[in-house]
């Protein structure tokens, strides 16, 4: 584990997770030989199994652990590449019965042997009565953030973690907590809690949008190192992608011991394809959770994801329609005016929600009008100036951190550091701006400071550093908002147009 002071983030992203070359230590795992099925590579932890029934090593599977696993052969033979095959429960002599896994990654051909938990449930089955009411309750509810809470709370209850929280990211992969359940007061509550990129690197998305569930039983395992056979000594090492024991990153391990949490699971809620955010649970102490209670869990993580999917179509449909609906109150002010600047702004409500901004400018002929949070006229102007000299896309520009793009602009980042501009005249350098203020301006968390311990890796130190990351940015500017710019640039363009029509040919 590196010393915290001396963490390198762009280190964490070179974190090779895939292929730690260990196990956690509450099962088995056997990588084959695809074509023979013979044993090349083992790891188990138990010292009276490896007793009971010899070393693996160059045996074939129906040969391996008292032969418990000769009725699995022709599955495993038979597996297409990159899935995973459940192959059932087995007794093995000198441990105790396994719920075994096949895999196989490219040509890769693996078992795994996981230790059953006593009392688990014997079948998916079993927990289909509490699924299917979820799937009941979530169609009768109305937003995102509850169809979280109600995922979190029934995932809480399946488990028996202390909490469950939903992490929503942003487009920079930034992280936010959108639901939390808690089962009890054993570990603190982080809604609303934000968190930067790092926290969860690059590869770790891509390994979650692959392989949906994953298990830290226990943060202080010993790790069981995967031996292989001699004449394999010197291969790349194996890609232990699917597997449910795959060996976690010290790193993590480390966050994990900081924040109080002994065992997490996290399952991957995935939209068209995307990671959109992840159901993260922790339990105090160390915890086991029965292969059959996660295939539930991964299953509502689907459910999840699809009607968040849903949801957030029937949202954008919604929002169009009330953009829409302010859109006709601003033309109907403009219809009866000969000024556009002044009868944009006898409704400056409505110009402000046409975008969902603070602060709105509109600048013609040299005047400028200022509606709502903006930033002085002075800075407004030279901020024209600026405007008027930037190659812009059609007629509209966009920025959710505008002094990343120009310097000055840091002056009054607090009010505007989100710019949506439509320009409707070049010749007289004509503007509508609206914008956004500074997002951590927006953002509480409460969270319990006194229950993070600190060090850089902890979740009261990832909301600071968040904090650092999105110094001088806005939230985004959506196709919505640009849409319903856009759409009044149109409409003030086809009056200024008409009335420069009329204008010359009242001079004819
Ligand atoms: C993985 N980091 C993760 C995971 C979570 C978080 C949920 C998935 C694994 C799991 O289920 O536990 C992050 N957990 C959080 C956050 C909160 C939380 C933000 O509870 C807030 C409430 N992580 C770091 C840094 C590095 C890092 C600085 O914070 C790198 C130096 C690495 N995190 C890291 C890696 C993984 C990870 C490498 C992958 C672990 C694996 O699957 O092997």
């Amino acid at each position: 584990i590196p010393s915290e002071s001396a963490l390198d983030l762009s280190a964490c992203a070179r974190e090779p997770i895939r292929t730690p070359g260990a196990i956690q230590p509450y099962g088995m795992l056997l990588v084959l030989d695809p074509a023979s099925l013979v044993v090349i590579e083992r790891a188990i932890s138990q010292p009276a199994v490896l007793e009971a029934h010899g070393d693996p090593l160059g045996q074939p599977v129906e040969a391996v652990l008292g032969g418990a696993l000769a009725s699995c052969r022709a599955a495993l033979a038979e597996l297409a590449p990159d899935t995973t095959r459940f192959l059932g429960a087995h007794a093995i002599a000198g441990g105790c019965t396994h719920q075994v896994l096949g895999h196989r990654v490219g040509d890769t051909l693996m078992v795994e042997l996981e230790q059953s938990v006593p009392g688990e449930p014997g079948s998916l089955e079993d927990l289909y009565p509490q699924i299917r009411q979820f799937m009941g309750a979530i169609e009768r509810l109305g937003t995102t953030t509850e169809l979280c809470q109600l995922a979190a709370e029934l995932i809480c209850e399946l488990t028996g973690f202390d909490r469950t929280l939903v992490y929503q990211f942003d487009k920079e992969w930034n992280g936010a907590v959108v639901g939390e359940h808690r089962n009890n007061e054993l570990l603190p509550s982080y809604m609303d809690l934000r968190f930067p990129e790092s926290d969860i690197p690059a590869q770790a998305r891509a390994l979650y949008r692959q392989n949906r569930v994953r298990l830290i039983a226990d943060n202080s395992y010993q790790p069981v190192p995967l031996l292989r056979s001699a004449e394999r000594a010197e291969g790349a090492p194996t890609d232990l992608s699917p597997v449910m024991l795959r060996s976690v990153s010290p790193v993590h391990l480390q966050y994990m011991r900081n924040m109080g949490t002994g065992a997490s699971m996290s399952v991957s809620l995935l939209r068209e394809g995307e990671l959109w955010g992840l159901i993260s649970c922790h339990n105090q102490q160390p915890m086991r959770v029965p292969y059959h209670v996660r295939t539930a869990c991964e299953f509502i993580g689907q459910i999840l994801s699809l009607q968040i999917s849903l949801k957030e179509r029937a949202l954008g449909v919604e929002q169009r329609i009330a953009r829409r609906a302010i859109q006709v109150r601003l033309l109907a002010q403009m219809a009866g005016d000969t000024d556009f600047m002044s009868a944009l702004g006898r409704d400056a409500k409505s110009l402000l929600a046409l975008t969902q901004s603070s602060g709105a400018a509109i600048v013609h002929r040299g005047a400028c009008l200022l509606h709502g949070e903006c930033p002085s006229q002075a800075q407004v102007m030279a901020l024209v100036q600026w405007l008027a000299v930037q190659p812009h896309e059609g007629d509209l520009f966009q920025t959710d951190s505008l002094s990343g793009r120009w310097k000055e602009a840091a002056a009054f980042s607090g009010v505007a550091s989100g710019v949506l501009a439509i320009s409707i005249s070049q010749v007289h350098d004509s503007f509508v701006i609206w914008f956004r203020p500074e997002v951590v301006r927006t953002v509480r968390w409460g969270g319990d400071p006194r229950k993070d311990t600190g060090g850089p890796l902890s979740p009261r130190t990832s909301f600071e550093s968040w904090k650092e990351t999105v110094q001088q940015q806005s939230l985004p500017w959506d196709a919505v908002d640009q849409d319903a710019a856009l759409e009044l640039r149109t409409a003030i363009v086809d009056i200024v147009l008409r009335k420069a029509e009329e204008m010359a040919a009242l001079n004819e």
